[in-house]
């Protein structure tokens, strides 16, 4: 009997802990209590910086969560990602400059690209920002189940996207559920390697096999390659060899957060 209560007093506890969490999440996204951060995607082989960014959302901090990956796998796990997701790219637009140069790298969950919140961003990105669109690269995780869709509603969704002007990325590459088949749903313009194959690659001839394989496969595919999470300079040199374009990570810059004054 004093299990079944021990038990009843847990989910309660679980129950009000989550109901806390979800206010929370419900006042960073009325308030956008969101810092935005960018971090340089670079050239490797000449180091370049400046050509293109990618953006990301942050909760102030003191919001009552640990780290940001705490906060979106929260709103991902409670049916509030596509808010989510559609204020932080607001945010990001709204600490853009009047005139954008580079590409503009965002992060967004796939299922948010089905959900009516984002027919009200693409309304408001027609009106405002028609012309930035073919600047933006959505950023889709492999770390969403990708298999919530049919290959065909997938790539139907892409390709009208595509026709507004979208590219698309396919971020975490290498740690993902769905594996290949996000590869062959989505058919990126970039593919980003997770930093977890990337980090010490150069003393791991076994991954540095799988990485020359994948690397080639997309060369041969017209797919550019970004190697994430780069932070010494042998996992650089290891993947400019390869031939791979671009690389992002602690090793060429940390995110910057931007002025949060508008
Ligand atoms: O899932 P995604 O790749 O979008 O995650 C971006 C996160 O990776 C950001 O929180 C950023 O701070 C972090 N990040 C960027 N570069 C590095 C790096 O070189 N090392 C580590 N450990 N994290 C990084
Ligand atoms: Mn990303």
């Amino acid at each position: 009997m004093s299990f079944i209560i021990e038990k009843l007093k847990l989910f309660k506890r679980n129950r009000m802990m989550c109901e806390i969490k979800m206010n929370e999440v419900r006042q960073i996204i009325e308030l956008t209590q969101l810092e935005v951060y960018s971090q340089p995607i670079v050239q490797l082989d000449q180091q370049q910086t400046g050509f293109a960014f990618e953006y990301l959302n942050r909760p102030r901090e003191g919001s009552g969560f640990d780290h940001p990956g705490e906060f979106y796998a929260f709103a991902a796990n409670h049916g509030t990602i596509a808010e989510v997701d559609v204020c932080a790219i607001e945010n990001i637009l709204a600490h853009l400059p009047e005139r954008v140069q580079e590409t503009i790298f965002v992060n967004i969950h796939l299922s948010t690209l089905f959900s009516d919140r984002w027919v009200e961003l693409l309304e408001h990105l027609n009106i405002s920002y028609s012309d930035v669109i073919p600047q933006i690269v959505l950023e889709i995780s492999e770390r969403e189940g990708l298999d919530k869709y049919t290959t065909s509603e997938v790539g139907e969704k892409i390709w009208d996207l595509r026709a507004l002007g979208f590219q698309f990325a396919i971020d975490d590459v290498g740690i993902g559920y769905s594996g290949l088949t996000s590869l062959t749903m989505v058919k990126p313009d970039y593919v980003k390697i997770d930093r977890l194959l990337v980090s010490y690659i150069d003393t791991d001839p076994y991954r540095q096999h799988l990485l020359k394989a994948l690397v080639e496969y997309w060369i041969n595919v017209n797919v550019s390659v970004i190697a994430e999470g780069i932070e010494r300079k042998e996992e650089m040199d290891f993947f400019a060899k390869l031939g791979v374009t671009f690389g992002q990570g602690y090793f060429f810059q940390k995110p910057v957060k931007l002025s949060t004054d508008l």
